[in-house]
């Protein structure tokens, strides 16, 4: 039986015993549903059991029609950490006294719409900041309600965990294809020379690029030929399957681009392919490479001229090829520069947008596709941060700046911070100073499970119902798979009694601000329906074209407001039956209908359709990124000396950034917050595998054993993030047992890639010396000791700036937070 075809499993009041949850076996009487994994971008369709209202086991559906049957170690603990007993049921409100006490949800909202609203009658709208983190990215509320939130609130203080991972990539697509959103991703499974640079899908199963079982995929590319090259500081698991593994210096992969382009051009190896007439700015990229030879870069990169040759000839000569990056060539000094690199060689060699290339992917709820390439464009900078000036980019302001948004006063000032589903205290520069900052805010609300290092400062605490109690769509992961395909999976439990899910949360919050806390929820989705059906009607190129939207409105299907919105997307969406316009086409009955998936067919061909730039044709060589270039020369003539160290992060299979240490059985063995050293770096600075060490950064200090290990290269050492759990006031037992250290205390937030506003959070300078002092327990207290203040006192720079327009959601609307 499946969740999808079925109403849900009733929750009693009781929890299943001990012994059920533990046994793993089924227990008379279980029943299994289907709930697709929310845990990482791979979107893993699973097979659960449900014994009396509780998950107690999780495999892979095999009949899944994406990811087949595939699932990892967190997949497997979906249900431990479903009904972890630290997870938060009931909301929480500071009370007189300032103790965070359980209340009713009556009594929550009543609070955020005191706190929220007193804040707003001051009439600056800034004044109220809003954060969404990466697991909002993970729900269907999170791509639903954010942008409607973002519109009430109006403000120009809207930070996402984006500028901590992948603005950059935005802001390089922004420019060359006119469209942020448009993201190409490899075609893994076509792929004849896969080329990865600062990725370790072998552990994080992938991002910006859905790809279930990836390390299986890896391995069937180079078993039918293919050839793998991994660009990385550190000898990955992913850099263990490659063919060429290339121990790159950290932060310098655009220098390393940079020079394939001009061997490309040096060699006569361009060859766009079909693709070359809708290429323009190409003669003006070969211009910029010209200096960048091989030899120029290899002392800045470490990587032999003859390596870069021989890898730009391979690429160019593959019968086809992608180049992929992620976190090591996104949150680094250069990091739209690489992000927009790896698609100029794609483009280059004739591999964008073809298969087994860099391919768009189709999603069921896009908006349909056009046939012109035309738009207007990307543009950055439209307004500035208030403090540092610095600019937006798709409407957000970096996350780093966030801190001194909150203590520099004046007029726009941050009183007020909504968040929902992060946790910037560990996973932004300076955890310390925005700890400092938040507790300065008049009132903060935080839409969470968990009471963590970040919530702890809210006045109202939100926790949505758990996953099992949620229905699941990947509004924003179907729009990046290696295959298009569209599932969707109902909750496998109904919420109980006291539970409320996030969507109705944020819709309830929606009501708060707009001065009607005791509306029905489902009236903002009515609201959306109305306003999309109304906007497609009288689009001559819709489906709808000239049809009543109130009948069209009333043809939906669905339980809730939630699905209902996500029917009418499918039906206008490109595979859509378009009410009735296109029979057999898809509609939220047709997906529910087939509970493991449906396939929509490989990657195809998509230029110019996605193409939004003013010209039409994609944008080589965009003015911003030319400008940029100069920073890059200049920086060629830097040279690091060979004392000196950088740190880079790293990610493990059984943890998820800050949040899943709290699930014992993903803890222990490898997944631990350990330095990792060269044994070369280590003996010049005498430290011992299992010793203490004292790192320094530009932002504080932070104490933690050493593990000495070939796997990274020497110049570099590696701290993995989300540790540091051990503030008071959080309720995360299993995680503070043993909560390492805050890798991003080393950070004092000024340093950020200029074009993004994106955190460098790899490749920058640290010092490292034995410690003598206490061991990792008391350390970790005192590890964050040298702090640096934020700047609070700071004069702003007022930029005069033109307010983020309010824009509603319609079909295709999927942009809110990080993956
Ligand atoms: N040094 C360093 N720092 C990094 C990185 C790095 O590589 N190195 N990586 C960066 C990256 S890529 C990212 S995306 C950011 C992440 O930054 P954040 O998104 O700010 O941090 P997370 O640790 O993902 O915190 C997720 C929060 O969501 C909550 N949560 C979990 N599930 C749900 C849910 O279903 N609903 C709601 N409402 N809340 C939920 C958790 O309790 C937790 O509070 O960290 C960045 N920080
Ligand atoms: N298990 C697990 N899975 C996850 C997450 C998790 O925390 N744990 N987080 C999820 C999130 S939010 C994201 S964004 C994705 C991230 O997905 P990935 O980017 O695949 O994951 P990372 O492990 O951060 O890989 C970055 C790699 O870049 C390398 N690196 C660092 N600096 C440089 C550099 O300058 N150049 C080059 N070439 N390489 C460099 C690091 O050594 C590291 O191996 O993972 C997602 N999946
Ligand atoms: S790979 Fe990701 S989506 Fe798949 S089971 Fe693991 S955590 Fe879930
Ligand atoms: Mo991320």
């Amino acid at each position: 039986m499946s969740a999808t075809g079925t109403p849900g499993v009733s929750d009693p009041s009781n929890g299943p015993s001990e012994q059920e949850a533990e046994a793993g076996h089924d227990p008379a009487g279980a029943v299994t549903a289907l709930r697709i994994c929310p845990l990482c971008e791979a979107t893993c369709g699973l097979s659960v059991t449900v014994s009396q209202g509780r998950i107690t086991g999780a495999r892979g559906d095999r009949e899944d029609v994406f990811s087949q049957g595939f699932v990892c170690p967190k997949g497997a603990t979906f249900g431990e950490l479903d009904a972890d007993p630290d997870r938060l049921t009931r909301p929480l409100v500071r009370d007189a006294n300032g103790v965070l006490a359980e209340a009713s949800w009556e009594e929550a909202f009543a609070a955020a719409a005191d706190g929220l609203g007193a804040v707003l009658a001051g009439g600056n709208p800034d004044a109220v900041a809003l954060y969404l983190g990466n697991p909002n990215v993970h729900t269907m509320a999170g791509a639903l309600y954010p942008p409607l939130l973002l519109a009430a609130l109006r403000t120009r203080n809207f930070y996402t965990a984006s500028t901590l991972d992948q603005m950059p990539k935005h802001v390089s697509c922004g420019l060359l294809f006119g469209d942020p959103q448009a993201i190409p991703v490899p075609d893994v499974d076509r792929t004849d020379h896969l080329l990865i640079l600062g990725a370790n899908p072998v552990e994080s199963n992938g991002s910006l690029a859905t790809v279930p079982d990836f390390p299986g995929r890896l391995k069937r590319l180079r078993r039918r030929g293919g050839r793998l090259t991994v660009v990385d500081p550190r000898r990955t698991r992913t850099a263990r399957l490659a063919d060429r593994h290339l121990a790159v210096r950290p932060g310098s992969d655009a220098f390393l681009l940079m020079a394939m382009v001009q061997v490309l051009f040096d060699e006569d190896l361009v060859d766009a392919g079909p693709l070359a007439g809708h290429l323009s700015g190409v003669d003006e990229v070969r211009a910029l490479a010209a200096d960048f030879t091989p030899e120029a870069v290899e002392g800045a990169c470490d990587v032999a001229a003859d390596e870069i040759r021989s890898l730009a000839r391979e690429v160019a000569r593959a019968p086809s090829a992608a180049v992929y990056g992620r976190i090591g060539s996104s949150t680094v000094e250069f990091g739209t520069l690489t992000n927009w690199l790896v698609d100029v060689v794609n483009a280059l060699t004739g591999n964008l947008d073809r298969a087994g290339g860099a391919m768009f992917p189709l999603s069921a709820t896009a908006r349909p596709p056009r046939t012109s390439g035309q738009g207007k464009g990307f543009e950055l900078g439209r307004w500035r941060s208030r403090v540092s000036g610095h600019p937006e980019a798709k409407s957000e302001l970096p996350a780093a700046a966030l801190a001194e948004e909150i203590t520099t006063p004046g007029e726009g000032q941050v009183r007020a911070l909504i968040t929902v589903a992060g946790n910037p205290v560990l996973s932004a520069p300076d955890g310390e100073g925005l700890e400092q900052a938040l507790g300065r805010l008049e009132f903060m609300v935080s839409l969470d499970p968990y009471l963590n290092e970040t919530t702890r400062h809210a006045h109202v605490v939100l926790p949505p119902a758990r996953p099992s109690r949620t229905a699941h769509f990947d509004f924003a992961f179907n729009a990046l798979p290696v295959r298009n395909q569209v599932r969707y999976t109902r909750a496998v439990v109904e919420p109980g009694d006291g539970e409320k899910t996030e969507s109705e949360i944020m819709a309830r919050l929606l009501l708060c601000l707009g001065g009607q806390p005791g509306a029905e929820p489902e009236s903002v989705d009515a609201a959306v329906v109305e306003r999309t059906l109304r906007k497609a009607a009288a689009d001559p190129g819709s489906p709808v074209h000239g049809r009543e939207p109130a009948l069209l409105a009333a043809e939906l299907t669905g339980r809730d407001g939630a699905e209902r919105r996500l029917d009418m997307m499918l039906r206008l969406g490109p595979y859509g039956e378009g009410f009735g316009a296109r029979p057999g086409g898809l509609s939220l009955e047709k997906v529910l209908a087939h509970p493991h998936g449906i396939d929509l067919g490989p990657l195809r061909s998509r230029l110019p359709e996605v193409l939004r730039t003013p010209s039409g044709t994609v944008e080589l060589c965009p003015a911003p990124l030319a400008q940029d270039v100069a920073r890059l020369r200049e920086a060629l003539r830097r040279r690091a000396s060979p004392e000196s160290l950088v740190m880079v992060g790293r990610r493990h299979l059984r943890s998820n950034n800050s949040w899943m240490h709290n699930v014992s059985s993903l803890r222990g063995g490898t997944n631990r917050c350990l330095l990792q050293v060269n044994p070369a770096d280590a003996d010049r600075l005498g430290l011992e595998d299992g010793a203490l060490a004292r790192v320094t950064g530009a932002g504080g200090e932070v104490t933690v054993p050493v593990e000495v290990t070939g796997a990274v290269r020497t110049g570099v050492v590696s701290l993995p993030h989300g540790w540091g759990h051990d503030r008071p006031g959080t309720r995360m037992r299993v995680a503070a047992a043993d909560p390492g250290v805050n890798v991003n205390q080393l950070l004092d937030g000024t340093v950020l890639d200029p074009l993004s506003g994106t955190a460098v959070l790899n490749g920058f300078p640290v010092r490292v010396a034995a410690a003598t002092g206490p061991g990792p327990g008391a350390a970790a207290g005192a590890g964050a000791g040298a702090a640096a203040g934020t700047a609070g006192d700071e004069e702003g720079a007022r930029a005069a700036a033109v307010r983020a327009p309010g824009t509603p959601p319609e079909a295709g609307s999927t942009e809110a937070g990080s993956t």
